[in-house]
């Protein structure tokens, strides 16, 4: 690592993904780290954190910052969310903003309106490429006329279409990127993907299980908050506590579930990928749990991490 911040060939720095919520952000994050520490679901406002994650080439290690989606938020914990995308903007070397483009025009329009794109690049000095996400949802003969319209909008870097699930068009970022990016250290270790911690991933993992499983409100009234995490070295096996808080007393019988049904479908899918993650067999117990108006609670959005 020395020699190589002595020969100075390394590319690195932070690169931000902002943009309204479901654009794909986290799911470009995966695709370019090959594995996933961001959670995903097709609800909007999955990713209520910045989670940091690394991915390293030969001669560049990229930074990427996943940032909850940019939206007009009224409640404390969405306003907190923005906050942390907007803070994430200000020390980075370059700025993914991805839209989606498959979106149907009045949605799209709309969109752009609530998110206030142009206003949220505002004063921001470093690069912006704009990324048109889920071409592969879009007629290729679109692309061009929407290229050019949104090179107009703003003096972005680029205009770079992808699609963060097949990952077609991505290398074209990375390499543009590469021209961006100063020359430096690596500032991570290569084997390590991200700063955050086993533990959070865990409380995510459960998360993104509530958000594919259940309907409606209850995605947004979810925190997850972890009682215990034993490793048994012997037995290769960890055992894993945690608490789905919700809002409402009403909510408590939805996460569960007839006979328990819909809770254990959660545990079980959030069990498999914890395994995955951990790489040892993993016995998880989920509690359910009232905290009436949580996402108000200020000493509560401490404690998850805000
Ligand atoms: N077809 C398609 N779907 C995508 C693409 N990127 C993301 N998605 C889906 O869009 C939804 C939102 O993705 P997510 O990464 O959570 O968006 P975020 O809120 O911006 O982080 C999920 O259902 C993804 O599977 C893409 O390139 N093509
Ligand atoms: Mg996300």
């Amino acid at each position: 690592m020395i020699e190589e911040f002595l020969t100075g060939n390394i590319r690195s720095g932070m690169v931000a993904i902002v943009g309204p919520p479901n654009a794909g952000k986290s799911t470009l994050m995966n695709y370019l780290l090959g594995q996933k520490i961001s959670i995903v679901s097709n609800k909007p406002q999955t990713t209520r954190n910045r989670i940091l994650g690394v991915v390293n080439g030969d001669d560049y290690q990229i930074v990427l910052l996943d940032t909850p989606g940019l939206h007009k938020a009224r409640q404390p914990l969405n306003r907190e969310m923005v906050r942390i995308a907007m803070e994430s903007l200000k020390e980075v070397d370059a700025i993914l903003y991805m839209i989606d483009v498959s979106l149907p025009l009045p949605q799209k329009v709309e969109q752009e309106k609530n998110t206030e794109m142009m206003e949220h690049m505002d004063g921001v000095s470093a690069p912006v490429i704009l990324v048109l996400n889920k071409v592969d949802l879009l007629e290729k003969e679109r692309l061009l006329p929407m290229i050019k319209r949104y090179s107009e909008l703003f003096p972005f870097h680029g205009v770079m279409p992808l699609s963060a699930l097949t990952g077609e068009g991505t290398d074209v970022v990375v390499k543009e990127l590469l021209t961006i990016l100063p020359l430096g250290p690596r500032y991570f270790p290569e084997d390590i993907p991200t700063d955050a911690s086993e533990r959070f991933l865990v409380t995510e993992i459960v998360r993104e299980k509530v958000f594919l499983l259940t309907g409606q409100e209850i995605p947004y009234s979810s925190a997850v908050t972890l009682e215990s995490f034993q490793e048994d070295t012997k037995k290769q096996m960890t055992t894993i506590h945690a608490t789905i808080v919700l809002e409402r007393n009403s909510q408590k019988g939805i996460v569960i579930g007839k006979g328990g049904k819909k809770l254990k479908s959660i545990g079980i899918a959030a069990r498999k990928d914890i395994e995955k993650m951990l790489g040892q067999k993993v016995l998880l117990k989920l509690w359910v749990k009232v905290r009436k108006n949580w996402s108000r609670d200020e000493r509560f959005l401490k404690e998850l991490g805000f």
